[in-house]
């Protein structure tokens, strides 16, 4: 079985969990109040800005024939700081004066030593991880939510057919770099995909709860 399909099923339980978070079935069905999707958009700003840090030193690290796709990437994650900018302006949200969340803090942290510390193929299954939580989470946000939503932007830039295509890619890549891995490696990157979908859950988790450090 290839990875991304065996790290799916194993774990299909906790992929539930976080896909059916109230943030997004809320969202989804246009009743999720207005300051919890803030309160959201102001750590996600920090999330996306400091992830351009992460990508910044897989650049450095990946073989030659990631860094052109990736350079996209970079540019596709300025283009979402446009659009959190673009909300926070039409909401008078001061995006320059917020300050990270302890999940937000430490997801940033884990993805920062990853990129440091760990191989690739670990930094691959966190990437694929985390694109495709969001990829299935703003589809499924996008199948119920009501026209004219102030939201519009984010569903098209994580819900879209470029996005998907680039999901999609990441997996491949992944299935094919890990083809004929030993089950000591597999356990390895199993964990990881696992850590990167707990957070992904926490992440909802921490801007539905409103969570701070006091
Ligand atoms: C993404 C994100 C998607 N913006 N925020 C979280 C918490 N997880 C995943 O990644 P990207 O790089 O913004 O497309």
């Amino acid at each position: 079985m290839k990875f991304a399909e065996r790290a799916h099923a194993k774990y299909a339980a906790e992929w539930d969990k976080m896909l059916s978070h109230p943030f997004i079935t809320e969202l989804g069905q246009s009743r999720l109040d207005d300051t919890i999707f803030d309160f959201w958009a102001m750590q996600d700003y920090i999330f996306v800005r400091e992830a351009i840090r992460f990508f910044s030193v897989l650049m450095a690290r990946f073989p030659r024939k990631y860094q052109k796709p990736f350079q996209q990437t970079l540019a596709g994650l300025e283009h979402e700081l446009e659009i959190f900018h673009e909300y926070a302006k039409k909401r008078g949200i001061d995006l320059d004066n917020v300050q990270p969340t302890p999940i937000c803090h430490a997801y940033n942290s884990f993805l920062l030593s990853s990129a440091y510390h760990e191989d690739v193929d670990a930094n691959f299954v966190i990437l694929y991880t985390a694109e495709k939580a969001y990829h299935e989470a703003w589809k499924k946000v996008r199948t119920g939510i009501k026209k004219g939503t102030p939201y519009e932007s984010f569903i098209e830039n994580w819900a879209g057919e470029e996005f998907r295509q680039y999901v999609d890619w990441l997996g491949s890549e992944l299935d094919s770099m890990t083809e004929g891995y030993p089950e000591s490696r597999l356990a390895r990157l199993d964990e990881i995909f696992l850590l990167t979908v707990r957070y992904e859950y926490l992440f909802w988790e921490m801007a539905y709860n409103r969570l701070k450090w006091m």
